[in-house]
């Protein structure tokens, strides 16, 4: 690997010079490790990036891609069709809540985003409501990075250098609140009123002028901020008494993040549209899908003219026979060895392993909710995001991967850990948060 030439390619979120000087490069990976170009071997706590639910480089996922790749290597979705996306997309609406029922398919989650949010503006038009096109998103929200999803999304770093972002649109408060809700379990218990703040918003702008409210139901990318106990039940009630469409991105929470299908069925709250990408491939493929419901998909399918195209939107790759090889697999995978309900049974042992951090060196929260934890530490005076960085630095040196938001160390292993690996995952964890300053 020395003679490698690390210079043309320029990394995403990725200090690039800092990398280049001290590279952290990937050869292989198999379950819940990967292993290094040196050959160490790194216990994967961020299933990648959200995304490697079942584990990597499962048997039967490898397979069925290797084999589609031989069979049938692209098909444009544009007036044609392959049985795999047909297949993938009943498979997917009958796996999700109530009527999510029609599925369309992009190749990551801010396609995904971007989509959703454009169905939901063309769906009032197409209903005469035309005046509706504001879009609501939240702070400190992560939605991709596509100028809609930018535009919803609430993250300082993503926005200010990329304006004009979208107009019209407006955003709910976070909910982050450690005075109140610091070391919760699950949903913690202060701040279902911050959902009201929707109501104000309805007031300054009225509800015929919003098409949608998007949040992820539990925010990922900004540190495992996780609802308070009825704030989307509330959310819900609001849009439901406006007439405003409410999409819940569940690029991170879908597919048993949560110990559930999706954040929705967690949560038992009905989303109209829903965004999904990362596990439904199990990273092994890209691809994305929003889900949406059945009267939305109706107006469409019932405003344009017969013979007419209904939606004019659509990816080069959408419905791609390798991403779909890869999603039934992965589908296949999660049923037959009942991870989402894995999952949900080790939650407990994650949980209480995660909680066990408390006292530890620097930590100031620890939040838990499913197999996700987020373990919030102090920032260092006058370099915020130094010591998340210190931490996910020396715990790849001692052969673990985590995730670093600021000073935020978000966790979220592959469904298929085994409380030994917990146990090793913490134990390092928690060495590293001793052994620095
Ligand atoms: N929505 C949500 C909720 C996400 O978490 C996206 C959309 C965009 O997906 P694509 O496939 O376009 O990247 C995401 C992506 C992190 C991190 O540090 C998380 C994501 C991306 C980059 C970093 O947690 N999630």
């Amino acid at each position: 690997m020395h003679d490698l030439d690390l210079e043309a390619c320029w990394l995403p979120f990725t200090a690039n010079r800092q990398f280049k000087a001290q590279p952290r490069l990937l050869a292989a990976a198999e379950g819940m490790y990967y292993t290094t170009v040196d050959g160490r071997r790194i216990l994967d706590g961020a299933a990648g990036l959200w995304c490697v639910n079942a584990g990597h480089c499962r048997q039967s996922i490898v397979a069925a891609i290797q084999a589609q790749a031989a069979r049938l290597d692209y098909v444009t979705a544009f007036q044609m069709g392959h049985a795999a996306e047909f297949e993938l997309a009943t498979r997917l609406a009958a796996l999700a809540p109530g009527d999510l029922d029609h599925v369309f398919f992009g190749n990551s989650g801010s396609e995904a985003v971007d989509t959703a949010l454009k169905i939901a503006v063309a769906y009032h038009r197409l209903r005469g409501d035309g005046a509706r096109t504001r879009l609501i998103g939240r702070e400190r929200g992560y939605h991709g990075v596509g100028y809609g999803g930018m535009s919803v999304g609430g993250i300082s770093n993503n926005r200010k250098l990329f304006a004009p972002l979208l107009p019209g649109v407006d955003h709910l408060p976070h909910t982050h609140d450690l005075a109140r809700n610091a070391f919760s379990r699950g949903e913690p218990e202060h701040g279902v009123e911050l959902a009201d703040a929707l109501e104000h918003i309805v007031a300054l702008h009225d509800a015929s002028t919003i098409a949608a409210v998007i949040v992820e139901p539990v925010a990922g990318s900004t540190g495992v901020l996780i609802p308070p106990r009825g704030y989307l039940r509330r959310l819900r009630e609001i849009c439901d008494r406006h007439g405003i469409l409410l999409i819940f991105d569940e690029v991170i929470t879908g597919f048993g993040r949560l110990g559930t299908a999706f954040g929705a069925d967690y949560f038992g709250v009905q989303p109209d549209l829903m965004t999904v990408a990362k596990g439904l491939t199990n990273g092994a493929v890209p691809m994305s899908a929003v889900l949406v419901r059945h009267h939305i998909h109706q107006t469409f399918m019932e405003q344009a003219p017969p013979g007419a195209i209904e939606l004019f939107h659509g990816y080069t790759w959408s419905g791609h026979p390798l991403a779909c090889a890869a999603a039934l697999a992965t589908l296949d995978l999660y049923r037959d060895e009942a991870l989402f309900e894995r999952a949900a049974s080790l939650s407990g042992v994650w949980q209480d392993a995660a909680h066990a951090l408390r006292g530890a060196a620097h930590v100031v929260d620890i939040r838990t909710i499913g197999l996700v934890a987020g373990i919030e530490l102090a920032p260092r005076f006058g370099a915020p995001g130094a010591r998340g960085m210190e931490v996910y630095l020396r715990c790849f040196e001692r052969g673990l991967l985590v995730r670093a938001t600021g000073d935020i160390i978000a966790l979220s292993p592959p469904l298929i850990i085994a409380p030994d690996d917990i146990e090793r995952l913490f134990a390092i964890l928690h060495e590293v948060l001793a052994g620095i300053a």
